[in-house]
């Protein structure tokens, strides 16, 4: 039976063997790297000692090497422990870890999680939280379409709206002449954009920047927001990393809330829990009432089911464990204002091997004046060529240096060779 049924289909290959074979993928051209993942896979290739990856953002201990937080190897030993299974979660998540994560974002007090308005869903860390929200955006959001991002933005934002369906354009952010925030720009922009656009806004440690508002600027920010009927999507994708406290990082989406604006919000724990590879983050839709909650969960539901069906359940259980057990999440909280410190000690180092050792002549203020896990350097794409070239380190082609993957053994060499490619 099997030899007749072979027969009869192999039968007509030798024909097709006898032309040349055209790929049915044949005209696919080939796409471009990924502007920051793309820079790991050069570095991977360098085989100099002195190499040094400052493309992507992933935090290093003193050592260079990747930092697996200790409260998360307390969660995980706690939940072998337990001997959980590995069922599906429900289409939102891990209940536990999605009330966790949003008392952790609007804080334990918050109303909207007293009044039962949250509606969360568990995601694909912070990427599929943004994914979620603009599709989200596209298929409820009363008004037309529109975003706009910070010029410039963490370059993923751009395709993830574009692909979700929204029309996407810039609003001024950064000042170039004083690597600041150019908070007239900035206000102006958001003046002048259509009635209800939507606003995306990174929460704290701006990427690539490293320039947030101060608590002022974010009191005009929302003003404008709201005269102009925009809504604001905030990405908090490193609370805790700009000023080591995961209270204070909150602060402009707690304000927002506070002032009546109805946010949604895009969660990581790739950065702050060190859980990159294990995806997970949140979508928060902040609602009027549990009832309409309730509506929105259900739509979140639908847009999630066909995409992913229902999200991975490991780094939700770390996540729900450290946050759940008080001395895990005092140990954690700890942790995250080390690896802060460690960033700002980094910060520090740098800007004074440039000044005092090597006699930069240049302002390296910006180094120190910016926050989180980026300096957004200054650099030229010619003197990142270079750079990469004659001193092996490796960063994304806007000058972006990712402060975390340098440590006290490397950052005076580092100092060395930016002031030899910045020094003409
Ligand atoms: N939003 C912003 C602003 C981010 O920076 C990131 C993470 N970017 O990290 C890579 C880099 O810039 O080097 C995210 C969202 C999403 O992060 P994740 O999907 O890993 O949670």
């Amino acid at each position: 039976m099997l030899s007749s049924i072979a027969r009869t289909t192999f039968k007509p290959t030798t024909r097709i063997a006898s032309r040349a074979f055209v790929s049915t993928w044949n005209a696919v051209p080939q796409g471009p790297p990924d502007a920051i993942l793309g820079v790991t896979e050069a570095y991977k290739k360098d085989t100099s000692p002195n190499k040094m990856n400052l493309g992507v953002g992933a935090y290093r201990d003193d050592g260079g090497k990747p930092f697996v937080l200790n409260a998360v190897k307390k969660a995980e030993q706690y939940m072998i422990g337990q001997n959980m299974d590995k069922e599906y979660a429900g289409i939102t998540g891990v209940p536990s870890f999605t009330k966790a994560a949003g008392a952790l974002a609007y804080g334990d007090d918050s109303s909207v999680i007293s009044e039962n308005r949250l509606a969360i869903a568990q995601s694909i860390s912070g990427t599929g939280a943004l994914r979620v929200g603009a599709e989200f955006l596209n298929a409820w959001y009363p008004h037309a379409k529109n975003i706009v991002v910070p010029n410039p933005t963490w370059g993923n934002h751009i395709p993830i709206m574009k692909n979700a369906g929204l029309s996407l354009e810039k609003y001024t952010y950064f000042d170039k002449s004083t690597n600041g925030l150019n908070i007239d720009g900035m206000l102006e922009d958001l003046h002048k954009a259509p009635k209800n656009t939507v606003v995306l806004l990174h929460a704290c440690a701006h990427n690539p920047t490293g320039v947030d508002p101060t608590k002022e600027q974010w009191d005009q920010i929302s003003q404008v927001i709201k005269e102009r009927g925009h809504f604001p999507f905030f990405d908090m994708a490193y609370q805790g990393f700009a000023s080591g406290d995961c209270t204070r990082d909150a602060y402009a989406l707690r304000k927002f809330v506070a002032e009546g604006h109805q946010v949604i919000l895009a969660q990581s724990f790739a950065k702050n829990m060190g859980l990159y590879g294990e995806r997970v983050g949140s979508f928060s839709v902040v609602c009027a009432d549990a009832e309409e909650k309730s509506r929105i969960d259900s739509q979140l539901k639908i847009i999630i089911r066909p995409m992913y069906s229902n999200p991975p359940i490991h780094g939700a259980h770390i996540v729900s464990t450290v946050l759940n057990t008080p001395e895990l999440k005092q140990e954690w909280l700890g942790e995250v204002k080390h690896m802060a410190d460690r960033i700002i000690s980094m910060r520090t180092k740098l800007r004074n091997h440039l000044e005092n050792d090597f006699g930069s002549k240049k302002s390296w203020n910006h180094i120190t004046d910016q926050i989180g896990m980026f300096c957004y350097s200054g650099m030229t794409p010619q003197q990142v060529e270079k750079i990469k070239s004659d001193w092996h380190v490796y960063l994304t082609q806007d000058g972006r240096i990712s402060m975390a993957g340098i440590s006290s053994s490397n950052v005076k060499y580092l100092a060395e060779a930016i002031h030899n490619v910045t020094k003409d």
